[in-house]
């Protein structure tokens, strides 16, 4: 089997172990309004992002081999586009758009995994499209170019909120490119915001690359370094990371080519740099790849949540059971004790002096059952209610939190256990799917680790010897 249909049947192993295992689990507690996998189930997706003229939409357009994505200097373009590849034009043409579709369409088409975006109104919807573009590139993956971040308060009034537009989007995506360019080395104040306080919180840091673009209008190595360095600054006070991330240096050499007819600049400083944009581009190409670790991550994350959810909730059904088992045993001792005080009464009382033995005890039998029925009625009616609202005052019983990524698994679910506990009245059953999200979390995420530990070790261009069928 070749890399790429390992990677393909791992994917879709992923896939049904969330569709088969965790969504109707999740869907039952209330812990997803949708089927867990409608936002994993389409392609890679490769999110671009940057200040407006960053060179978002040239690099988009190199990449896919065509003039898809119109540029310019201004900010040119105010749209998200979903650039995907359309498997029905024909092959070996030259590329082009072979099909376009609006924000709507892409917004209530359950193919695509862009229905959280529909919160975003009306406004966002018509700054959100779709191309689809026979270029091979896209074979493996969807690019989605950005409108460009800006600076001043009465450009940044879009009608919708764009900075939660991208963090969903880099949620989805399963790698983030962010371009600077030397004239905005990383000051643009929306971008600052989005790289600071939205994507840290919507990806990881290994799924974000950053690229400082048309370094080619630097107008020396020192104006670069100096360009370079500020950047390094900026980014440091953006990020939480100790450490600076790796920087690519790149340029278009079409647009270089076109600068350098229009500006007398020297720009021989380039020789003694490679321009980084290949690596940008194996990055991109190497996004289904981030595609398994960002599924896997996926599965881990909602099977290990989905398990403490229903871990807290048998819990309940535990202290549930025990509260019930503990006022039966009282409720069987007073009705026994009561029965037996009125054998004795009975056997006192010179008015039933001539009773026999056997009717005496029927008697007392009598009072004991009806005893017990009523205490075991009320014990339903008012004393499990009772327990039942006290649970959910007390909420934290039900988990004891053994360390931060618990606390923050508590964090995630307390509120949806909350929910179904109140729905349900504690009334339920969940033993058989708890052993099966139990078994996703563990033998599921290890097994899947194990494979991509596999995959990791073997280079685009090799191939995993196929299992021998015997
Ligand atoms: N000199 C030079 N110009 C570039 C480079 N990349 C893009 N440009 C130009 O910068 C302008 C803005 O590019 P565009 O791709 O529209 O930026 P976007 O707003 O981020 O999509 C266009 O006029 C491009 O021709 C580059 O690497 N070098
Ligand atoms: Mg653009």
């Amino acid at each position: 089997m070749d890399r790429e249909s390992q990677i393909n049947s791992l994917q879709a192993d992923l896939l049904s172990m969330v569709a088969d295992h965790l969504t109707p689990v999740a869907l039952r507690c209330g812990y997803s309004d949708v089927p867990l996998e409608t936002n994993i189930k389409w392609r890679p997706q490769v999110l671009v992002i940057g200040n407006y003229s960053s060179g978002k939409s040239t690099l988009i357009n190199e990449f896919l081999g065509a003039a898809i994505q119109a540029t310019g200097q201004a900010p040119t373009d105010d749209s998200f586009t979903i650039i995907t590849y359309d498997d029905s034009a024909p092959k070996g043409s030259s590329v082009y758009v072979t099909e376009e579709r609006d924000g709507n369409y892409l917004l209530n088409d359950p193919e695509y995994p862009f229905e959280i975006l529909k919160k975003y109104g009306e406004k966002f919807a018509s700054h959100f499209r779709l191309k689809k573009v026979n270029s091979p590139f896209l074979k493996n993956l969807a690019i989605i170019d950005t409108p460009g971040m800006l600076d001043t308060i009465f450009e940044r009034d879009r009608g919708y909120n764009y900075q939660e537009v991208i963090g969903d989007l880099s949620q989805l995506a399963d790698l983030v490119v962010v371009l600077f360019d030397p004239h905005k080395a990383g000051t643009v104040r929306e971008l600052q915001t989005i790289l600071k306080d939205i994507i840290p919180n919507r990806t990881f840091d290994d799924r974000v690359i950053f690229a400082l673009n048309r370094i080619d209008e630097c107008s020396s190595l020192i104006d670069l370094l100096q360009v370079y360095g500020t950047l390094c600054w900026n980014l440091s006070q953006m990020t939480v990371r100790k450490d600076i991330p790796m920087i690519r240096l790149t340029y278009s050499p079409h647009a270089k080519a076109a600068y350098s007819n229009v500006s007398d600049s020297n720009t021989s400083y380039l020789r003694h740099l490679d321009n980084q944009r290949e690596e940008v581009r194996e990055a991109v190409l190497d996004a289904p790849r981030h595609r398994l670790d960002h599924l896997a991550t996926f599965v881990e994350t909602h099977g290990r949540r989905l398990s403490h959810l229903l871990e807290a909730l048998l819990t309940y059904r535990k202290k549930r059971s025990a509260f019930r088992a503990k006022y039966t045993l009282i409720g069987f001792i007073i009705s026994m004790l009561c029965g037996g005080a009125s054998v004795f009464a009975l056997n006192m009382n010179k008015t039933f002096a001539g009773i026999d033995q056997q009717t005496l005890f029927s008697g007392g039998a009598a009072v004991a059952l009806t005893i017990l029925v009523l205490w075991l009625i009320i014990l339903t009616k008012y004393f499990t209610p009772v327990f039942h609202k006290k649970c959910l005052k007390n909420l934290d019983t039900l988990t004891v939190i053994k360390n931060q990524t618990h606390r923050d698994s508590w964090e995630a679910i307390r509120n949806i256990a909350k929910n179904y506990l109140t729905k349900t009245g504690g009334r339920f059953s969940l033993k058989k799917e708890f052993a099966d999200v139990r078994r996703v979390c563990d033998k599921g995420s290890q097994e899947i680790r194990e494979t991509m530990k596999e995959l990791s070790t073997i280079r685009h261009d090799e191939h995993i010897k196929a299992p021998n069928p015997n």
